[in-house]
């Protein structure tokens, strides 16, 4: 794994960091550990120029400045986890070239805004709607088509999935690299669901062709495979790596006796009913005791304690969510590299 990294994949890499695994042990993200991914270029947008403009199969086209959304008194605040989809593609053999994630694409932050269902309602929906499409301020080319990154959404899930327009990450104003002013979160949904600089909200009476739906964003067997469309998170748990790193290979060395583990589970197909760990690369598991999530999109909380005996170790975790969906123990290959949930491994010297 990560031989041949390109210097293709390692420019994507240095523009699109991860979280430091460490920051699981914040319940919330800080906004600077948060995962960052960006298609194209982070677009400079004046925010007394920028309206957000709702049009398409509405019976009402409305459009709002910032100003109008953040005095709004329906704006709400949410932890939400957002997971980029792919999150664990650099895991796979041979490795899909794209953003070559590990395992850090992930981050909870507290996003506050406004939520869609209401502006959806003020605009009155007409007969015959299908999607509602969200198109970004950011340009570029992308499987050689110039495009604004756009992707859409069911309906249903537009109006009734719990998804806000949010002009604030942690109490603070949108940094310009999460989306500034205005983006799109989707609690339950990849990352690439939540478009960022939101600039228009389309309301469609027929399923969206374009690149990051019709193209992009899909489950594929193979390049000319059509693909089912890449949607919500599975389920993935992640643990602080104990002890202390080694620079280079990241192996991490911890001290014999009572080791308390800790980490964090989350999927978008139903709450985390339970959380697993081993100390020996998967052959055996035990439970851990999962905690309370900070709300119904927010990752569960775990502790497992360990007592560890000297020697080498490979440390596991694994999460089950309320609809029965597991992590599998050996990655599962697509041509995009979405959503690959492999259980974790740390190697770990027992001192
Ligand atoms: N306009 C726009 N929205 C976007 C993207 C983008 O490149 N342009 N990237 C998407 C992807 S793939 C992910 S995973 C999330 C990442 O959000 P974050 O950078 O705030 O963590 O934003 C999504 N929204
Ligand atoms: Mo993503």
């Amino acid at each position: 794994m990560g031989d041949g990294i390109s210097r293709e994949e390692l420019q994507l890499a240095a523009r699109n960091h991860g979280m430091p695994l460490e920051a699981l042990a914040h319940g919330i993200t800080p906004i600077g550990l948060h995962y960052l991914l960006v298609h194209y270029d982070i677009p400079v947008v004046d925010p007394g120029a920028w309206r957000l403009r709702l049009g398409g199969r509405v019976e009402l086209e409305l459009a709002w400045s910032l100003d109008d959304l953040r005095s709004r008194d329906d704006a709400v605040t949410a932890p939400v986890t957002m997971e980029c989809a792919g999150n664990g593609r650099a895991r796979l053999e041979p490795r899909p070239i794209s953003q070559p994630w590990l395992l850090e694409a992930v981050g909870n932050a507290a996003w506050t805004g406004i939520p869609l269902r209401n502006l959806l309602d003020e605009a009155r929906v007409a007969d015959g709607a299908v999607e509602v499409l969200f198109t970004g301020l950011d340009r570029g080319v992308e499987g050689g088509v110039e495009q604004r990154y756009a992707r859409s959404l069911p309906l249903e899930v537009a109006r009734d999935g719990g998804a806000l327009l949010a002009f604030a990450m942690n109490g603070a104003p949108l940094p310009p690299q999460h989306g500034f002013p205005l983006r799109l979160v989707v609690p339950g949904w990849y990352g690439m669901a939540s478009v960022k600089w939101l600039g228009e909200i389309t309301v469609l009476d027929a399923p969206y062709d374009g690149y990051q739906n019709a193209r992009a964003y899909r489950l594929r067997a193979s390049e000319d495979d059509p693909g089912e469309p890449v949607t919500r998170i599975e389920p993935r748990a992640l643990m602080v790596p104990p002890g202390i790193p080694d620079f280079l290979t990241r192996r991490r060395f911890v001290d014999a006796g009572l080791v308390q583990l800790r980490g964090r589970a989350w999927s978008g197909h139903g709450e985390i009913v339970r959380v697993e760990v081993s100390a020996d690369g998967g052959a055996t598991w035990r439970e851990a005791e999962p905690g309370v999530p900070a709300g119904p999109h927010s990752w569960t909380p775990w502790t497992a304690a360990w007592e560890a005996e000297p020697g080498e170790h490979e440390l596991c975790c694994r999460a089950t969510d309320a609809s029965g969906r597991t992590q599998p123990a050996a990655a599962r290959w697509n041509a995009g590299g979405y959503a690959n949930t492999d259980v974790q491994r740390i190697a770990v010297t027992v001192r």
